[in-house]
């Protein structure tokens, strides 16, 4: 190692960047996976899947023991991420169609923004999921607003999910290999005449759905909503996360002499799950392990790649999950009949759509080579705070209002205090955690989504200890009765004028 960069990376530990070093601040590399469950990494615990670079982040890095999505599905999780707000205060921050408008404000202060203002170069690569467009989007021209105006000077993005239509990768707001004789249409609503869906035409499916997912049919496989044209730019699932990598890998090459901010959003395990041929039977489990292999490979790829450009000692990463996992959701694709032993949310109850715990409870790891020294931390820290977090790491003061908090300390391994407390959001319901408290209010609906995961709906409000009692298995609500009045005041007195629901 270099050394002005030992010299400057000391000062950065302890004071954040000073101004004489602006040239060489460090990167800073964002990457979170897509419905990946705190058990679902070795290095959290799990015997039955191997997942070495996930495990080098965490161990030779720092592993959080309570590190948080604010919400527990993708839209809500990657707008807190970006621009430090919790979502429930924007009524529109739910899972969105491929259609959807852009969500976030041009206006509004964001992550990519402030490390832009901080003079670093801005990328988003892989799962957006935040709209674009103005919500009358013409696909065959350059779609705005979009990252671009988020603040991310480069994008090469898929637009919501690998199961949402349009099917094809955006690379800086205009569809990569469109053939202007076969413009591409997209509507939620209504099918385009004569176009075969999974209802229409079941014998063009390699794959079959569960629930939803019966729509527009690309790849054999069936999605939501209806596409039409497009034909030549077409992804191809099994190559999703190779072409991803490759944009990842140029990125790196040419921005390798300046600082940079990378926001790599892995599309693995979400369904469709659909690995390449190379991972397919890696994990024993079908197709939701081999995925997690896959997403696995694809930091092993970066981290590879950093190391090769020589960056590796001179970059932050930050590895989370948007949200926790789930089995079926919407695809026959075994995930519950090869599941074995294996435990997706490790200890944790619940998984994606639930106010339980191991719906925003996520594996959460912090790697700086040479610059972090590993540790365990059970500072709790969610990815909403990476907005405070960074801006004191680059020094570029924020603006206005914003619930993200000043966890850096904690990030770098300097101090073991995170945050106090944290409202968390589940299909728009909420719940908090308070210290070692989770408290879920009494919500009406059906316990279970059609997932099978347990949602959180109760017709009491509960309250569980997670220091002895990390898998809520016991509500002592009625036992803690002084604790519990005094986190739902608090919980009140914070959600207050946002908070509309089924509350009981
Ligand atoms: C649900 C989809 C699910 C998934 C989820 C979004 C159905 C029946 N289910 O509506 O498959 O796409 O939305 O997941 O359509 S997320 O991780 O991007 O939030
Ligand atoms: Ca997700």
């Amino acid at each position: 190692m270099k050394k002005e960069v030992i010299l400057f990376s000391a000062t950065a530990l302890v004071f954040g960047l000073s101004a004489k070093n602006k040239e060489s601040k460090p990167n800073v590399i964002v990457i979170l996976a897509d419905d990946l469950g705190y058990g679902d990494v070795s290095a959290n615990g799990s015997k039955t899947i191997k997942t070495p670079n996930m495990d080098r982040l965490a161990n030779e890095g720092i592993r959080f023991t309570n590190g948080y999505a604010s919400s527990a599905t993708s839209t809500p999780s990657r707008y807190a991420l970006l621009t430090g707000m919790y979502p429930w205060k924007n009524k529109n921050a739910k899972i969105l169609g491929g259609d959807a408008p852009l969500l976030i404000d041009v206006n509004q202060q964001t992550l990519p923004k402030m490390m832009q203002h901080a003079g670093y170069k801005t990328a988003v690569i892989g799962k957006w999921h935040l709209g674009m467009g103005n919500g009358n989007t013409n696909w065959n021209e350059n779609i705005k607003p979009g990252a671009k105006e988020v603040g991310f000077d480069y994008s090469c993005l898929i637009a919501a999910t690998v199961d949402r239509v349009p099917s094809v990768y955006i690379e800086n707001g205009n569809v990569v290999g469109l053939n202007p004789n076969d413009p591409i249409e997209v509507n939620y609503k209504k099918n385009f005449e004569g176009e075969p869906t999974a209802l229409t035409n079941p014998e063009m499916l390699k794959m079959k759905w569960t629930h939803g997912h019966n729509q527009s049919i690309h790849n054999g496989i069936p999605r939501i909503g209806f596409q039409k044209g497009g034909k030549s730019a077409l992804w191809v699932d099994e190559d999703m996360a190779d072409y991803f990598v490759d944009k990842v890998k140029n990125y790196l090459v040419e921005n390798k002499d300046k600082s940079f901010f990378l926001y790599y959003g892995l599309h693995q395990p979400h369904v469709p799950r659909t690995p390449h041929a190379r991972f397919v039977g890696a994990s024993g489990m079908g197709p939701r392990g081999d995925a997690i292999i896959e997403a696995d490979w694809c930091i092993g790829e970066l981290l590879k790649n950093l190391e090769k450009n020589g960056l590796l000692e001179n970059t932050l990463i930050i590895f989370s999950s948007d949200n926790g996992p789930v089995l079926d959701d919407g695809y026959q694709d075994d995930a519950v009949e090869k599941l074995g032993n294996h435990k997706p949310a490790g200890p944790l109850r619940g998984g994606k759509y639930s106010l339980f715990d191991a719906g925003t409870h996520v594996p959460f790891f912090v790697y700086w080579k040479g610059e972090i020294k590993p540790a365990v931390s059970d500072a709790m820290v969610c990815q909403m705070d990476l907005l405070a977090s960074l801006s004191k790491f680059v020094e570029q003061p924020l603006k206005g209002n914003f619930d993200s908090q000043n966890v850096l300390p904690a990030l770098l391994g300097k101090s073991k205090k995170g945050r106090k407390e944290l409202v968390l959001e589940a299909d728009s319901r909420l719940a908090f955690r308070s210290g070692d408290w989770a408290f879920i209010p009494a919500y009406k609906g059906p316990v279970r989504n059609q997932t099978g995961n347990e949602v959180g709906n109760l017709p009491e409000n509960t309250l569980y200890n997670l220091k002895t009692d990390v898998g809520q298995t016991e509500n002592v609500n009625s036992k803690e009765k002084t604790q519990l009045k005094k986190i739902e005041k608090r919980f009140f007195e914070i959600v207050d004028g946002f908070y509309k629901s089924d509350i009981q």
